[in-house]
């Protein structure tokens, strides 16, 4: 249905009303969109049709279509393509089986904006994905039931895994299993043919033998955690340990059975739907800077932080201007120079004052830095931290200190709760990119790459290396055959190229630069040498900077792989969020193409950087 014929049919509507003598609000409808559940049998589909209801409220012209798919997948395809006849403007799903539902989600991606929810697909055919990260939830809860068991004085102890058999409970329960068993702990799994309250509690009574040996149980939902808890208190069992999964507030919600002692800890595990509301209006309001991807922070919630953990206002008391310290690294790449332009020009667009200062690629200079930020008792602190490791101390600071950390751009390795938020790409997925592209341009010969690697210890060097390798793995005839370190400079990269040739014979097939910069380093000094860069050697790099796309025009570049540096604004928009008071993801990961000679010039066309 066009958008004029959904005003038409609004105002006919709104006369009909008025001749009836009804009170009604306007119902221009601006938007329509689907929203394809997998099921409302399973409480936490409930709270999320809840979610997306309650925040579509807010919105005037917002109007949504939901469709329950009641576990079955044929029946969510022929939703989704139900959907699709009635004219939406866009499509939110949550899928009952994601591989099963790939193909119906990509092919109406190509007519309309498509919002993931909860289980990631494979590619990246939507517009956005939103959901939880399923394996930390299984590390969160096996941490808590490892907390658990050292307050009891256990060790050497059992746990009770009741699982059900979907898509998340699989990968939370392998890395829970992981978590625990480096702790020697056994865990027993069943899985419950109805994720229920009354499924666990008739499970355990018909089958108490199950809880022999057992000193905890770890339940895949609040509801099924609830169930044990009745079933212990029938069996007149006592001294064993309940831990749930989402955190739900209300009746029987995971909060109020930890603050009741019902169950002893739960782990959130947010919907989505309140984000995927608002992300939506801001796609079909065409708003610029949509990331890729949100990764819904997760919480373990105990008694003496459940009601902190309600609180709705996470910061208190607004400042009229929000005063930012950012850490940045001395601008060692084009991608760098054009990073920090943004993070100032969207600073002065949202009208924060921001503090930038520049360091040498050294994590104690930054982290002096940023200790010198928390004594300014600045209201946010960000980073672009140079390396992944040696950030702890001085992150304790400023949660001491109760002043967020944002990380921007790079990633440390620390636990998820030492900062707020991170904003950046995925660097495993842009070496799987190159990888996957230089396997489909050589097939099946042998392939020696020379590897250019970016900063050492950093986590896009780390990753892009981690996802290369993870596609060519597969590949016995291709091998890294040369990696030195190019810190992600272009006379680095010369260099790096220069002393290979004085030691070998030239015998590389392709060059992977962990960016731009150090591959366009290399050229010159190849050319020199008679070899014809994008010719003789396949080059692929990552960032996608305005001189390596110039070379990939001119065939001297053959796939550049975008990282976009364009990050201000997604930082500037998450720090007025959270200074509103709202929680922000764990990860925004940014939106990002592949460039080969195959894309269409257009897409050359104004480029910020
Ligand atoms: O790829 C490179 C810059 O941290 C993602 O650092 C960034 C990387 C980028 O020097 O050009």
């Amino acid at each position: 249905m066009s958008r004029f014929r959904r005003r038409i049919m609004g105002l006919l509507c709104l006369a009909l009303s008025i001749l009836c003598g009804c009170s009604v609000r306007q119902t221009s409808v601006e938007y329509v969109i689907g929203v394809s559940l997998a099921n409302l049998q399973e409480q936490w589909r409930l709270v999320l049709k809840d979610e997306l209801e309650a925040e579509a409220e807010k919105y005037d012209g917002v109007r949504l279509v939901i469709t329950d798919a009641a576990g079955d997948s044929e029946k969510q395809e022929s939703d989704v393509e139900r959907l699709m006849s009635y004219g939406i403007d866009l499509l939110i799903i949550s899928p009952s089986d994601v591989e099963a539902l790939t193909p119906v989600i990509s092919r109406t991606y190509e007519k309309i904006p498509v919002i993931v929810l909860d289980r990631a697909m494979e590619g990246y055919d939507y517009s956005l994905f939103i959901g939880p990260d399923n394996d930390l939830i299984g590390r969160q809860a096996g941490k808590t039931v490892l907390e658990l068991l050292a307050e009891d004085g256990i060790s050497g102890a059992s746990v009770l895994e009741m699982k059900n058999n979907s898509f998340a409970s699989e990968s939370r329960s392998a890395e829970f299993v992981k978590t625990v068993s480096e702790s020697g702990i056994a865990t027993r799994s069943i899985d419950l043919p109805e994720a229920t309250r009354d499924c666990a509690e008739d499970t355990l009574l018909a089958s108490p033998e199950l809880l022999e040996g057992i000193d905890v149980i770890f339940a895949h939902n609040d509801y099924m955690a609830y169930g044990a808890r009745l079933a212990l208190d029938k069996l007149g069992i006592s001294g064993i340990r309940i831990v749930g999964l989402d955190g739900f507030s209300g009746e029987n919600g995971g909060l109020q059975l930890v603050e009741q002692g019902a169950i002893d800890a739960t782990v959130t595990c947010p919907t989505g739907g309140t984000e995927a509301i608002r992300y939506a209006v801001d796609i079909m309001n065409q708003v610029s800077g949509i990331p890729k991807q949100i990764i819904l922070r997760s919480h373990r919630i105990r008694p003496d932080n459940v009601t902190d953990y309600q609180k709705e206002s996470r910061i208190t008391g607004k400042p009229s201007v929000i005063r930012v310290g950012y850490a940045q690294i001395d601008e060692e790449s084009h991608w760098r120079a054009a990073c920090t332009d943004s993070i100032r020009q969207a600073a002065k667009d949202f009208d924060i004052d921001l503090t930038m200062e520049f360091t040498q690629p050294l994590v104690e200079e930054q982290t002096r830095l940023v200790q010198k930020f928390i004594d300014q008792d600045m209201d946010v602190i960000v980073v672009s931290p140079v390396v992944a490791e040696g950030w702890r101390p001085v992150l304790e600071e400023a949660r001491k200190a109760g002043i967020p950390v944002l990380l921007v751009d790079r990633m440390v390795d620390e636990e998820e709760e030492m900062y707020t938020s991170f904003i950046g790409a995925d660097f495993e997925e842009e070496g799987r990119r190159c990888a996957r592209w230089l396997l489909h341009e050589l097939p099946g010969q042998p392939i020696r790459v020379l590897e250019l690697t970016g900063t050492e210890g950093s986590s896009p060097a780390q990753s892009r290396k981690i996802g290369f390798e993870e596609v060519i793995d597969g590949e016995p005839e291709c091998e890294i055959a040369y990696s030195a370190c190019g810190d992600f400079s272009r006379e680095e990269g010369g260099r790096v190229m220069q002393e290979y040739l004085e030691e070998h014979n030239w015998d590389i097939d392709a060059i992977f630069a962990h960016n731009d910069d150090m591959a366009l380093g290399t050229l010159e000094i190849m050319a020199e040498q008679g070899i014809r860069p994008g010719m003789d050697v396949k080059i692929m790099s990552v960032d996608g900077t305005s001189d390596a796309l110039v070379a990939l025009q001119a065939g001297k570049v053959n796939c550049v792989v975008e990282c976009n540096p364009l990050l201000g604004p997604q930082l500037m928009k998450a720090i007025t969020d959270l200074m509103q008071g709202k929680e922000l993801p764990l990860r925004i990961i940014t939106d990002e193409s592949v460039f080969t000679k195959d894309t269409p010039r257009s897409q050359f066309q104004n480029r910020k950087y």
